[in-house]
């Protein structure tokens, strides 16, 4: 029989010995891949550069960006629409910081997401020797999310990942830090212990029951009222507890306001809908349920001038923090929304009586008189465009292509849109969130047309766009259906600042008549230049049905907006400034 040569049979043993190892890079993918994750957000450089290659061989989409910032907030909007953490993968330091702004809004939002970046080596950054982009990024994120890990050695990848996934989704969802330094990359270790090592999260958002107490609590407080309402927050959404919140909302008989990122949990134009009639019902109800919404700024933490007078609150939610944080409430129902509602569904049987007519009555007046006297302005073909033209004819985008998905950043262009565009379906508004951040918009984009497949309509304040507008070359480069829609009203709430005292523009002000439709142009994608509603609307249609990276230049009027849009209440007033 005759011998393999000698050099042949070496080189056999040393692949096989190869074979037998698994490296660091390796050991994340699969931790990352046991675990469902199909998508990483992020920007290369050191030491994270052949791991996304990596990543993207072993079948993981890796959708590279301009700024970490907007690879941050895709895979926190990724993480509230499909109720798995969202990944997004940075360098070290500047690039930690970077990511480091999505990721405390994640949290604030309670968006889950995990912010994995490369560190520098633990020795040199302990003693502060100057290591390259040299940073305690685990001290500095601890306090911006819920929770943070580092790991150290190969065999630790699998718990690490396994934690920080299950800290993102349960209980209340959020943002987890995952620092992996350099050197776990190229660390090697047994494959079979390596793959032995890895975990699969079991139920990793586990159901929290409510109690029944809580329940018939809820309820008694509930049959009692004269002028009930049900506030949905953005938590209802995140939910997915669509049918069942909706079958409460209509068995029940009682008005809804939906928040911003709520709408279309039951369409805007439900019946039952108070969203036209917002201030009334705040003011007048007596008793209100909140369901996945906290009582904070944006619901004037539930008292003063607003809220008319003190209310009998219920409210749901899986943080039991979260009540009494601002007024009493009267009957706390702590647990995940899905399960809450359906433990109410069961108490409430089939009889339950519908709130007075007088207090239906009033709702639906007033919601149908604003309605009426929104309508004319709403249908205007003027030019210059103003706000209310251009939302219009968005307005009947949306109602046309209800599965759309609608990003929404700026002041005047946010607030006025929220108010007009009416949604349909839920987890379609995707906007700036409780913060009221400016620079969600491309990264939001970009991870809804990922994630869902859909169209997505993003309709942003030029000054809105500016802070992530670099990453229409990353939805030229994916081929995204996206269509961007810029209100460019030459600047910040208003194009028609002036500054008195030097030749320096009014810092509220752009240059005019600035053509951001061109800045597509040069990816290779669609930029059309709209000037009257109706070009806007046969832009925004073409785009929309071709599913062709577009930017749209809405010239919209500079004198149109209002300071702030409508929360110019929170600008610092002085005594000493005359008005
Ligand atoms: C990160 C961040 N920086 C600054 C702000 C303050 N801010 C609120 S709205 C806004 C821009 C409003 O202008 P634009 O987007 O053009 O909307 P318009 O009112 O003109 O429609 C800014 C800068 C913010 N909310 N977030
Ligand atoms: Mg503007």
């Amino acid at each position: 029989m005759a011998t393999a040569p000698k050099e042949e049979v070496k080189s056999t043993a040393t692949a096989e010995d190869e074979r037998e190892q698994i490296d660091g890079f390796h050991l994340i993918i699969d931790a990352l891949k046991l675990n469902g994750v199909e998508t990483i957000y992020g920007v290369p450089g050191i030491p994270i550069t052949d791991f996304g290659r990596m990543a993207q061989a072993e079948g993981i989409r890796v959708i590279a960006f301009r700024h970490e910032q907007h690879a941050g907030n895709a895979a926190a909007i990724a993480g509230y629409l499909t109720k798995k953490p969202g990944i997004c993968l940075t360098v070290s330091a500047p690039g930690f910081l970077n990511g480091l702004t999505a990721l405390a809004n994640a949290t604030t939002n309670c968006f889950p997401m995990i912010l994995i970046s490369g560190s520098s080596e633990r020795e040199i950054v302990d003693l502060q020797q100057g290591d390259y982009e040299e940073m305690d990024q685990l001290a500095i994120a601890k306090s911006l999310c819920k929770t943070a890990f580092r790991v150290l050695h190969a065999a630790d990848i699998g718990i690490g990942v396994a934690r920080a996934i299950r800290a993102a989704v349960s209980g209340r969802p959020g943002g987890v830090y995952l620092d992996l330094p350099a050197k776990l990359f190229g660390q090697v270790m047994d494959a079979e212990a390596g793959e032995k090592s890895l975990i699969k999260v079991i139920d990793p958002a586990p159901a929290q029951i409510p109690a029944p107490t809580a329940i018939e609590r809820a309820l008694e407080s509930l049959k009692n009222a004269e002028r009930p309402l049900v506030v949905l927050g953005k938590g209802a959404a995140y939910a997915q507890a669509d049918d069942a919140i909706r079958t409460f909302i209509e068995k029940t008989g009682i008005p809804f306001l939906p928040m911003s990122m709520a709408k279309g949990i039951l369409p805007d134009t439900h019946p039952q809908c108070a969203g036209a009639a917002r201030s009334l019902v705040l003011k007048e109800s007596d008793v209100v349920m909140l369901i996945g919404a906290r009582l904070n700024w944006l619901l004037s933490q539930g008292k003063g001038k607003p809220w008319g007078g003190r209310k009998k609150f219920i409210q749901i939610d899986i943080e039991p923090k979260e009540m009494d944080s601002n007024v009493e409430i009267a009957a706390p129902l702590v647990g995940d929304i899905g399960s809450c509602v359906s433990a109410l569904l069961d108490v409430l049987g089939s009889n339950w009586p519908a709130p007075p007519a007088d207090w239906a009555n009033a709702v639906k007046t007033k919601k149908d008189t604003n309605i009426a006297r929104m309508a004319p302005r709403l249908a205007n073909n003027n030019f210059p465009m103003d706000f209310h033209g251009a939302l219009g004819v968005l307005r009947t985008v949306i109602k046309e292509r209800p599965d759309a998905i609608l990003i929404n950043e700026g002041a005047n262009t946010l607030d006025l849109a929220r108010g007009i565009i009416d949604m349909y379906k839920p987890r379609k508004r995707l906007d700036v969130g409780t913060w009221g951040v400016m620079g969600i918009g491309m990264g939001f984009a970009i991870a809804a047309a990922v994630e869902t497949g859909k169209p997505v309509l993003a309709i942003e304040g030029d000054s809105a766009f500016g802070f992530s507008g670099m990453e229409i070359e990353t939805i030229c480069r994916y081929n995204l259906p996206v269509c961007i829609v810029v209100f460019n009203n030459s600047g910040i709430y208003r194009g028609t600042d002036t500054n008195e005292l030097s030749s320096d523009p009014a810092w509220t002000r752009f240059v005019s008549d600035s053509r951001y439709d061109r800045m597509m142009e040069a990816f290779g994608g669609v930029g059309i230049h709209a000037i009257t509603p109706d070009e806007l609307k046969s832009a925004v249609d073409t785009a929309m049905d071709s599913g062709k990276p577009t930017l749209i230049n809405a010239a919209i009027d500079p004198a149109a907006g209002s300071e702030s849009g409508r929360i110019g209440n929170l600008n610092p007033q002085s005594k000493l400034r005359k008005k």
